[in-house]
């Protein structure tokens, strides 16, 4: 038996004793080993912990270990100082050790964060020895043999060294001082809280302690959209405050400004960049925050995007407005994030040459090489806003001269928020592993481009927009942590596959059982290509609603409005022409081998079809299927792909603890009665757009489907779904319970007897808590509460929601009645009745 085979044997003895956890831990469980993999880890681990770095980010990586190891093994190492006789953990730069320990000749050259896990045998006594640079490089070694024992690797007869990828690695929190979120789904802010940090910021600590488990070096710590009270000299305490709790864990604190301060709060009559008032007021507040924050790791600024001011205003450049900031961190050694999500947001849709993907390459292409050293300019992994696909921008194949970052966003914006669970990491991979043509070097990937590797760049790497909040698992989907780890282990090494990251995250987070390991890894790494084929397959991107939550489906909110979310579908056919030849143009901007690719419509992945090419909706993709029927087919098996994951899932129980599994297990059931909602919505409105039916005859006809509207009702009027779309509701009506205290819906089953599945639809609204019940005769076989934290504020395809109730005996002449009792403006509204044979 393996290490792993010795863990997964032990974990089936201690099913049973699974206590309830909350997701709070993550993938920090350090769960305790037992049988042979716990005695050979108490046989390698030594008693004592040498700590010979003194610095608070080295006792961080101390006390992580000794809690590491207390959980894990059951023992609490012994902490000294120095390099004891007997055998040791050791934990000290290079330098250190070369001074405790001259005997031991540890040469390496190890870059800033690097480790060096090594061995060292003198006579009988070995030492485990975690070497560094600098203590951040400690740190990320102490977690690095932690991770390993909690894998069930070996530790014996070590010698590994790991290198990040990049210099630069962060998170960007989208917090408000108010303490709300944008796109956040996880709860309210860690940090912010009536406009001031919170009180107990012991939490921020519990996140810089995740962050560091991955190597995460910078955090920022407010919303791009900035509130310009972030750079008030009284405000400036309060930033003080959070970066005192990330900094015993490696992670500098960066903050985003509002580009017109020097005007809003500082006194003067312009924010015109080349004006010296306005560069002297910069750098004089840039010194005072770094009085109280030396190590302020930069500035994030969105300026002249989404209504946000900027050198436009006074005809000045996007390096202008960089460099002035630039110039006043560049004493301090900060780095200036310039956010290269600049576009016109008031586009004319009329103008088929008008493309908002363009934007990024326009505005920063003919810049390169005006931007200071200390700019990076960050940059989106698509040209449009985190779609479920895009290509990857052409940006970061066309800037040699100036520092980029790749900006990838964890949290579920458009990929179903906290409801759906959606492993990035596949998507991610993709455009880092895109080859932009760019230079001549050998690696001109997205990720070599980005991390600073292909133009030889002083800075480059990653910014993610993270998923956390106050919420007890952090994300609000205990799936969805999967992200922030995945993200946080690309921006180390991008090299990991998609497969060892997710196997890594699953073993960590939930233990070594191989059935629960191989059923998440089958749920998570197809995710990213369900959820496309349900809301926007072949490079649709989210067909979603653009002008509102960014989570209802809503074919047509992208269409004749100024955002620029553009798929052109009309009767003759679908997506946005971006081609040279006759489009905007916008395939032009990449390198001449992509943009060879993308032009031709034989080399064009079916993918990112959509996205490049207006075809009509008989056009045949490779696999010699119809864009329509594809379309047909794919939020189909979208649909029925989520199905499985629920049946996967119920396999698993007593095998994962109860809290998360039942936690998962409703997420998911909620899931894929959306997946249902979005399949029928994009089905209905393509049918109705391409006048094609679905060849397999499904779209519009649902066997076994009773419409509300259709049923015996009292109390309960009709009414049409406007203004949500008509095909946000199955029919295009609902029922909904205006004028009076309780309202059923009733129907006389005449199908054949047996065992059936009842699926209620109904709405469940952000600002009401419905309650229903459902009787087959005087029989009350369901009772619920709309009571999910959903976004939708009136009744659309977001607050859809499917109440499935199984194992219903049904005969002839049985009566089945919806009772709803509305509360505040959710009006206990039904769409349909479905009633499913179920198999024996
Ligand atoms: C922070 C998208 C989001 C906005 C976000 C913006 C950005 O448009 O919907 O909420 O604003 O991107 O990245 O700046």
């Amino acid at each position: 038996m393996n290490r792993s085979e010795a863990l997964g044997a032990v974990f089936f003895l201690s099913v049973g004793l699974l206590r309830g956890e909350s997701g709070y831990d993550a993938w920090l469980r350090y769960e305790r080993l037992s049988g042979a993999a716990l005695d050979q880890y108490r046989q390698e681990v030594p008693a004592v912990l040498a700590t010979l770095d003194e610095s608070v980010v080295s006792f961080s990586a101390r006390d992580e270990i000794v809690r590491g190891m207390r959980g894990m093994l059951g023992r609490t190492l012994r902490a000294e100082s120095s390099v004891p006789q007997e055998s040791a953990v050791v934990l000290g730069t290079l330098e250190e050790i070369r001074r405790a320990v001259p005997a031991w000749r540890l040469e390496a050259s190890l870059a800033a964060d690097a480790f060096w896990l090594k061995t060292v045998t003198a006579g009988r006594v070995n030492y485990i020895v975690i070497t560094a640079s600098n203590d951040r490089g400690l740190l990320y070694g102490a977690f690095a043999l932690l991770r390993k024992i909690a894998l069930g690797e070996p530790v014996a007869n070590l010698d590994e060294r790991e290198a990040p990828y990049a210099p630069i690695r962060w998170v960007n929190q989208w917090d408000n001082l108010d303490g709300s979120i944008e796109r956040g789904y996880g709860g309210r802010s860690i940090f912010w809280e009536n406009g001031r940090a919170r009180e107990d910021l012991r939490r921020v600590g519990d996140y810089g302690r995740l962050l560091a488990s991955l190597g995460i070096n910078g955090c920022s710590i407010n919303n791009v959209n900035a509130n310009p009270r972030v750079l008030s000299p009284d405000f400036t305490p309060q930033i003080a405050r959070i970066a005192d709790a990330l900094r015993p864990w490696g992670v500098r604190v960066a903050i985003a400004v509002d580009f017109g301060s020097p005007k809003s709060i500082g006194g003067l009559e312009t924010f015109d960049p080349l004006d010296f008032k306005v560069a002297e007021w910069w750098k004089s507040r840039l010194d005072g925050i770094y009085q109280a924050i030396p190590d302020l790791a930069g500035i994030v600024l969105k300026a002249d995007s989404e209504g946000r001011v900027g050198p436009s205003t006074y005809g000045r450049s996007h390096a202008d407005a960089a460099n002035v900031l630039a110039r006043a961190l560049k004493t301090h050694g900060g780095l200036l994030f310039y956010r290269g999500f600049v576009y016109d947001h008031h586009m004319d849709w009329n103008n088929p040459k008008n493309d908002r993907a363009r934007a990024a390459y326009d505005n920063f292409h003919d810049l390169d090489g005006k931007f200071d050293d200390n700019v990076v300019i960050q940059i989106k992994n698509g040209p449009i806003d985190f779609q479920v696909r895009e290509p990857a921008s052409p940006l970061f194949g066309a800037l040699e001269k100036t520092n980029e970052a790749i900006e990838l966003q964890i949290t579920q914006e458009y990929f179903g928020q906290a409801f759906h669970t959606v492993f990035l990491v596949p998507m991610w991979k993709e455009v880092l592993d895109f080859d932009t043509h760019a230079g001549n070097a050998m690696a001109s990937t997205v990720k070599a481009v980005a991390a600073g590797k292909t133009f030889a760049r002083p800075a480059g790497g990653f910014a993610g927009v993270a998923n956390i909040g106050l919420d007890e698992n952090w994300s609000g989907n205990q799936l969805s942590q999967a992200n922030l780890y995945g993200y946080g282990r690309l921006a180390w090494n991008p090299d990991l596959s998609a497969k060892r990251i997710l196997d890594e995250w699953t073993k960590l987070t939930f233990g070594a059982d191989s059935k629960v390991d191989n059923t998440i890894a089958a749920i998570q790494l197809s995710s990213w290509r369900t959820y496309e084929n349900y809301t926007g397959p072949l490079g649709l991107q989210t067909l979603t609603d653009i002008v509102g939550d960014h989570y209802s489906v809503n074919v047509e909110a992208s269409e004749r409005n100024g955002w620029g979310q553009w798929h052109r579908a009309d009767e003759n056919g679908v997506g946005m022409d971006r081609t040279v030849a006759s489009g905007t143009g916008y395939i032009g901007q990449y390198r001449p081998a992509v943009a060879k690719m993308y032009e031709s419509l034989e080399t064009c992945p079916d993918d990112l079809l959509l996205f490049l090419h207006h075809v009509p909706y008989s056009y045949k993709l490779h696999s010699g299927k119809t864009v329509i029927q594809y379309i047909y087919d794919s939020h189909y098996e979208g649909a029925d792909a989520v199905a499985e994951y629920v049946r996967q899932w119920k396999a698993l129980r007593g095998r994962v603890d109860e809290q998360r599994y039942s936690q998962i297990l409703a997420q998911l059931r909620y899931q894929a009665g959306q997946a249902i909602v979005w399949r029928d919505a994009v089905t209905t409105w393509f049918q109705r757009a391409s006048k094609i039916v679905d060849a397999q005859g499904r779209a519009e006809h649902y066997p076994g489907r009773y419409e509300a509207e259709s049923m015996k009702l009292d109390a309960y009027t009709v009414h049409d779904i406007a203004p949500a779309p008509a095909e946000d509701a199955s029919g295009g009506k609902i029922v909904a319970c205006t004028g009076a205290a309780v309202c059923t819906a009733t129907l006389d089953y005449n199908g054949e007897p047996g065992w059936y599945t009842l699926n209620v639809e109904y709405f469940d609204l952000a600002n009401g808590i419905s309650h229903y019940r459902v009787f087959v005769g005087k029989q009350l076989v369901a009772e619920w509460s709309g009571d999910l934290r959903l976004p939708s504020r009136r009744m659309d395809a977001g607050a859809s929601t499917r109440r499935v109730i199984p194992g219903i005996a049904l005969r002839p002449g049985d009566e089945i009645r919806i009772e709803g009792r509305p509360d505040g403006r959710e009006q206990a509204a039904l769409d349909y009745l479905e009633i499913v044979r179920e198999k024996n």
